[in-house]
């Protein structure tokens, strides 16, 4: 149902994309969210074979609702990307523009966090995306998934898993990004069968501000 919505992409590495994915599937203006690797040059990258890949998530979102320098704040604002703690190239911070427009903004964007956390340095990546290979399907919506028999009834295949919009959004309520008073502004145009609401909306009620984790 999303033919004629105006659909723009991002690619961000910011740490396990478990997380980076509920953070953004219950953000308004995402439209979908698929787990992957990149940023590297090996063929073919696997969880268990990521050679230099990083685990990153790819978002399709509206640009009419949210802006990629809105999407920029909440990359800043959820990871760690200093060089306090050394990251193992598979949670490198990464940004991986889709046009010049975003490699812009970004680099803008880098200069300003750079600023601000001066002196530390950050070891934020901007280049081009090039590759991205989706993640396992059981890496998909992970959180979604850990509701089994909700993820059951909603009959999700391995494609579902990477382009349902109802998926994206329930795997970032479920884990508490959003909040309830958010869940219940838009639970009508996702349309789940009453039993599904019900369980959604309990579990989305005791997630509220849980915060991220992997
Ligand atoms: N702590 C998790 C991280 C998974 S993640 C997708 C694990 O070790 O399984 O990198």
């Amino acid at each position: 149902h999303h033919v004629n919505i105006p659909k723009a992409t991002a690619t961000f590495g910011m740490g396990c994309f478990w997380g980076a994915e509920s953070l953004y599937g219950a953000t308004r203006g995402v439209l979908r969210t698929t787990v992957g690797y990149a940023g590297g040059s090996s063929e073919l990258p696997t969880y268990r074979k990521l050679g230099d890949h990083t685990e990153v998530l790819e978002i399709d979102y509206d640009p009419t609702v949210i802006s990629f320098k809105e999407l920029l704040d909440l990359f800043w604002n959820n990871h760690e990307y200093g060089l306090t703690t050394p990251i193992k190239r598979q949670y490198a911070s990464l940004i991986l523009y889709h046009d010049d427009e975003q490699k812009k903004m970004a680099v803008t964007s880098k200069l300003e966090e750079q600023e601000r956390r001066a002196p530390e340095l950050i070891t934020t990546e901007v280049a081009p995306k090039v590759n991205f290979y989706a993640a396992e399907a059981y890496h998909q919506k992970y959180r979604l998934q850990g509701h089994k028999d909700l993820a059951t009834s909603l009959n999700l295949s391995p494609t579902l898993l990477q382009s349902s919009y109802v998926a994206t959004k329930l795997n970032g309520y479920l884990a508490g990004v959003g909040g309830m008073e958010q869940f219940k502004s838009e639970v009508d145009t996702l349309g789940l069968t009453p039993t599904q609401r019900q369980y959604c909306s309990y579990h989305v009620e005791q997630n509220e501000g849980q915060g991220l984790y992997c």
